[in-house]
């Protein structure tokens, strides 16, 4: 049975807190994923909020501090938008299969998914406040109280000013054209655009316009980025870098490693994101470990925020065959070739070139 209303393929990733990730087939059907379909990353219980009780403040350098109902949020002019959520703990598995990271979620490579996002400009609700100068982030806080991590703060993060007030970050109280499901943040979440998934505070309850970033623990301490030499055990958490934009990966869900595809023409399925206000301009597909390289063909682009699926077709002999992949960004920056470069104890970003093994009959 799976908690929430979520279809029996969802693999659950960790029992509690509730964490689940789609599997690659299902995630390369749709272009926009279903909602029972989506994965779910909790770091604490699914807080239970009574619409209307619901208020979110809006505090810190503003001209006019606010709180306001859930009504008065939806009176404001509504926007629609495709963004893609993408947890910067997908693809894990691969730098835990090098070295083993006790404790954390082992995701493959169904961590992301992408929606139809209904909701409210977070700048217009931030207009509305008057922003300071003095103001450089916008630091969210959640309902729910963190038990990964034991701190039992509530679930918080906070992204640059810039991007707070760009086009297509949202505080979203619809997804897929329904009212938010508990597990995704009812009554009111953000959702920014070309950054992490963490960023995307769900169950928001405040807004802090701040001139450093959010102190929470899931900004100071967790989704930061070591260098590959430092570890858990000598890490010192007031270094690293906190994660932002997503980093530009390609991800193949069709082959899945161990298939047996028939010899010939193989065609290969796969999704693509880049950071910030990048596009995905490129996608590659290589038979013999990047010697030589097939271009994909690419969707259209479904909105600024929103992944896009590719296609190829490789001519594979019998025997066993790697099936590598990466990207291109519009700004031309590519990714790294191998697991080594982007090693992090955390076991966050990983964006090296995708690997898929299969036996070719
Ligand atoms: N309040 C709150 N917001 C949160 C989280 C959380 O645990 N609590 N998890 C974050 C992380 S790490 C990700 S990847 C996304 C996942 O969103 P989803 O569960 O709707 O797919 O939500 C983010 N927002
Ligand atoms: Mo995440």
């Amino acid at each position: 049975m799976q908690p929430f209303r979520k279809r029996p393929e969802i693999k659950t990733t960790k029992e509690y807190p509730y964490n689940a990730e789609t599997p690659p087939g299902l995630l390369r059907e749709h272009f926009v994923t279903p909602t029972n379909a989506f994965y779910v990353r909790n770091h604490g219980d699914v807080p239970e909020v009574d619409p209307e009780q619901y208020r979110l403040k809006i505090s810190g350098h503003v001209e006019r501090p606010l709180s306001l109902s859930l009504e008065e949020i939806q009176r404001l002019p509504k926007t629609d938008l495709v963004s893609t959520l993408y947890c910067a703990g997908n693809r894990r598995r691969e730098l835990m299969e090098r070295t083993p990271m006790p404790g954390k979620v082992a995701w493959d490579v169904g961590a992301a998914g992408n929606a139809r996002w209904g909701g409210v400009l977070l700048r217009d609700v931030l207009r509305e406040a008057g922003v300071e100068d003095a103001a450089r982030h916008a630091a969210f806080t959640g309902l729910d109280k963190d038990v990964e991590s034991e701190t039992g703060e509530p679930f918080g993060g906070s992204v640059p000013i810039e991007r707070a007030t760009a086009d297509g970050v949202l505080l979203a109280y619809e997804m897929n054209g329904e009212p938010l499901a508990s597990e995704h943040g009812f009554p009111l979440r953000v959702v920014v655009g070309g950054y992490v998934g963490a960023r995307s505070v769900k169950w928001l309850s405040e807004i802090t316009l701040r001139a450093e970033p959010s102190d929470n623990h899931y900004q100071a301490v967790e989704y930061k980025i070591f260098p590959p030499h430092v570890t858990a055990e000598n890490a010192d958490y007031s270094g690293g870098e906190m994660l932002g934009e997503i980093p530009l990966n390609c991800v193949t869900c069709a082959p899945q490693n161990g298939e047996t595809p028939a010899r010939g023409p193989v065609v290969v399925r796969g999704y693509a994101v880049a950071g910030g206000d990048r596009r995905v301009e490129r996608v590659e597909v290589s038979a013999d470990r990047g010697r030589s390289w097939t271009g994909a063909s690419l969707s259209e682009e479904g909105g600024p925020a929103a992944w896009r699926f590719w296609e190829a077709t490789l001519e594979l002999g019998p025997g066993p065959r790697e099936i590598v992949a990466r990207a291109t960004d519009s700004g031309g920056a590519t990714q790294p070739e191998t697991i080594e470069e982007v090693w992090n104890f955390q076991g966050y970003a990983n964006n090296a070139w995708h690997r898929v093994s299969v036996r070719v009959g």
